[in-house]
């Protein structure tokens, strides 16, 4: 049971029926022409989960602070009537919902950003303007006027987003405030631009709504906020009436990874809770914390009042809900993977998610009960056949799946081998569950041979694919093994090890033959005694590697360039200190059984190694189609069978999703 998670709170006249808070996202759509509409639907279906409060995407009080072209401003009545769509529908589902005001500062994508001085941030090739005294002064009042308008739009309460490394948070800190009058210098002078928004937004609001403060806990840069100044900006928000405070952890450009899969699940809460002690209004803890067994204990130690949770409600929109009715086994957990929505967000495309397909698309995912009831075999268990049997199981249509081995996931299953990716097993064990529920028949360990599937009114191929095999002279050696051989644990690799592929399959395969994690406070350098402003220190020197690993690749370009925007660069940096070489451009000539012989910057090269592990792509695996169409079969070919060039999870759920709703 969740006693404290569950417990309400009363914040001005708002009442919150539990302490869980979606946190801020920013979803990529929200200038498209149906953004409203879309965004009262999401917003809706996770108030309908029973959320207590959501906190939306990032509102900009002017066009400097915007995000870019895919930005919202909101700064005179003409949207007025989107944002009350959002509001009404909500609040018919018995939600609360705040507005996030955000002026991105020198992180926004356009031309005509700003900062409270003029340095470049490390991860954008603008350099911001330098605010006069005029920008400021109007920014504030802007901020004021976005918060009126809030509040007539039927806003609950709106956040004022002051982390991440945003404008507010530029403000804060020395690394990004280099001025000299009264905006600057010392803290009383740097958090002065902070207070007057509070001030302006508050006035904006009224006494009766809610305001929470999203402030970093911990900037993990240098010349980020020292921990005492964190603690005396976080009083001083207090002071100002400030409702909630929220914890952001890290800055976009921090060199340390906050949110990704690697990151252990609540790293933070030790930053939290050195403000929580120190104020008497709530503390949201924020990243990584994704089940409500933590959330509990991080409530019970008194670590946080409250938590936000922003991924994990993509990932399953009844996550209050199942937590409050006692079904919390049945949450559909965000496996921290960011393929679904921090990484297309940063490469300016719209977040989803991967393991829900209908997050972000609640309008055109919608499931409707078959008119007529089909019998269907579904041929293979993995992302594109689960998610398919059990959308079409839901609508009412006979499902049986077949899978060959003895367990639901397909490619999924192999990442109990790569360390920190435990978690993604949780999804094959929730498709399990829910399509025990919803009467589908799972036939385990079963391969489908076209007789048994001749009497099922459609036949759906999802057999995923199969290794693509390396075609070199001595590839069929004992040394050379396949990427599945090594992630699926029939086969350990030896003491040195080339890999053959530097895609998401090979760094898999790297991070999984390095072993367990180093500690994840002493390999990112972070300093949890908060000694230092930013709350870094050297990185702890990385222990020998069990065995020497060289991954190479024929592309020139850096290995590592097909990852994930927001995972790539920690898979690197930990493939890196770990001493595992790179190569590019190589071309491979032969092997024998002193290793792989190759072409490298044009000189002949003997990698010499005891296994050679293929990760060199994939085919698709489509061994029943041409008898199931010349039996006149209706064949639907989808994931992996269908297109096997990249391994997707993200397209095979997709197409999965789709295809179950429309059969
Ligand atoms: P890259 O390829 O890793 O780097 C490019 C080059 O820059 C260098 N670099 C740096 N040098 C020095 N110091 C630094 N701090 C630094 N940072 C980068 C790199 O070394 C590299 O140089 P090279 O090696 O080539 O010589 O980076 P990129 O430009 O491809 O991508 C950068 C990213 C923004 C993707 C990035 O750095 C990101 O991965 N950072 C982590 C972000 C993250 O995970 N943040 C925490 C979670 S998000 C969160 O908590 C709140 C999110 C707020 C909104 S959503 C809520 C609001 O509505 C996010 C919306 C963003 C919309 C744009
Ligand atoms: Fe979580 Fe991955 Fe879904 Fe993002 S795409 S919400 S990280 S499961």
């Amino acid at each position: 049971s969740f006693p404290r998670l569950l417990s309400p709170l009363q914040l001005r006249s708002i009442r919150l029926p539990n302490r869980m808070i979606m946190g801020s996202m920013h979803l990529g759509f929200e200038s498209a022409p149906d953004a409203f509409p879309r965004l009262a639907h999401f917003y809706a279906e996770r108030a309908k989960g029973g959320i207590g409060l959501i906190v939306t995407g990032g509102v900009a009080p002017n066009p400097e602070g915007s995000f870019g072209p895919d930005g919202t401003v909101l700064a005179n009545e003409s949207q007025l009537d989107g944002h009350r769509l959002i509001t009404d529908m909500v609040h018919a589902e018995g939600g609360r919902i705040a507005m996030q005001i955000l002026h991105c500062g020198r992180y926004g994508k356009h031309p005509d950003i700003v900062a409270p001085s003029a340095i470049r941030a490390p991860i954008s090739s603008i350099v911001p303007r330098e605010m006069t005294e005029a920008d400021i002064l109007g920014t504030i009042a802007q901020y004021g006027r976005t918060a009126a308008l809030a509040a007539q739009a039927g806003y609950d309460g709106v956040e004022v987003m002051a982390s991440e490394g945003y404008l507010i948070n530029e403000f804060l800190a020395l690394r990004t405030n280099k001025r000299t009058d009264r905006w600057g210098g010392d803290l009383d002078g740097r958090m002065r631009f902070l207070l007057d928004i509070v001030r302006s937004v508050r006035g904006g609001i009224g006494p009766d709504l809610l305001m929470s403060a999203r402030l970093s806990m911990v900037d993990l840069v240098e010349d980020g906020l020292a921990a005492d100044e964190v603690v005396t900006v976080a009083k001083a928000l207090e002071a100002e009436g400030v409702d909630i405070i929220n914890s952001g952890i890290g800055w976009h450009e921090a060199r340390v990874p906050t949110i990704a899969h690697t990151v252990p699940q609540g790293a933070w809460s030790w930053a939290t809770a050195r403000v929580k002690a120190a104020v008497g209004i709530p503390v949201a803890a924020s990243n990584r914390i994704k089940s409500p067994e933590l959330a509990e204990a991080l409530l019970e130690r008194g670590e946080a009042d409250l938590v936000s949770m922003a991924r994990p409600l993509l990932a399953d929109p009844a996550f209050a809900a199942k937590v409050r009715d006692g079904r919390a086994e049945s949450i559909n957990a965000c496996i921290g993977c960011n393929q679904g929505c921090l990484d297309p967000i940063f490469s300016g495309a719209s977040a989803t998610c991967l393991v829900n397909p209908r997050a972000g698309r609640e309008i055109r995912f919608k499931a409707s009960p078959s008119l007529a009831v089909k019998s269907i075999a579904v041929v293979g268990g993995g992302p594109a056949g689960m998610s398919c049997a059990l959308e079409a199981a839901r609508r009412g249509h006979q499902v049986t799946l077949f899978e060959a081995a003895d367990e639901l996931g397909g490619q999924f299953t192999l990442a109990r081998q790569v360390p920190g990716k435990e978690e993604y097993l949780a999804t094959p064990r929730y498709y399990a569950s829910e399509l025990a529920a919803a009467g589908a028949n799972i036939r385990l360990g079963h391969t489908a041979t076209t007789a048994e599937l001749k009497d099922f009114d459609q036949v759906v191929l999802a057999a995923g694919i199969r290794p693509r095999r390396l075609d070199l002279p001595g590839a069929d050696l004992p040394l050379v093994a396949s990427y599945d051989d090594i992630l699926s644990g029939r086969r350990q690799g030896g003491e040195r090890v080339a890999i053959l592929g530097s895609g998401g399959v090979g760094f898999d395969v790297a991070l999984a033959l390095l072993g367990e994690h180093e500690p994840f406070y002493d390999a990112w350098g972070i300093d949890r005694s908060f000694a230092t402003p930013g709350g870094l220190r050297p990185a702890a020197t990385a222990p020998a590697p069990p065995r020497r690993i060289t991954m190479m690749q024929r592309k020139t370009e850096r290995p590592g360039g097909s990852l994930g925007k927001t995972t790539g660069w920690i898979h690197k940096a930990t493939l890196q200190r770990r001493g595992v070489e790179m190569l590019s451009g190589v071309t491979y000539e032969r092997i024998d059984p002193s290793g792989i012989h190759i072409l490298f910057n044009n000189e002949a090269r003997l990698v010499e190694v005891d296994t050679i592990v293929v990760c060199i792509g994939q085919e698709p695996r489509r061994d029943l189609l041409a008898e199931l169409i010349a039996n006149g079969k209706p064949v639907h070919l989808i994931g992996g069978a269908r297109e096997a060039a990249r391994l997707d999870a993200l397209a095979a759920f997709e197409e999965g999703t789709r295809l179950g709703l429309a059969l």
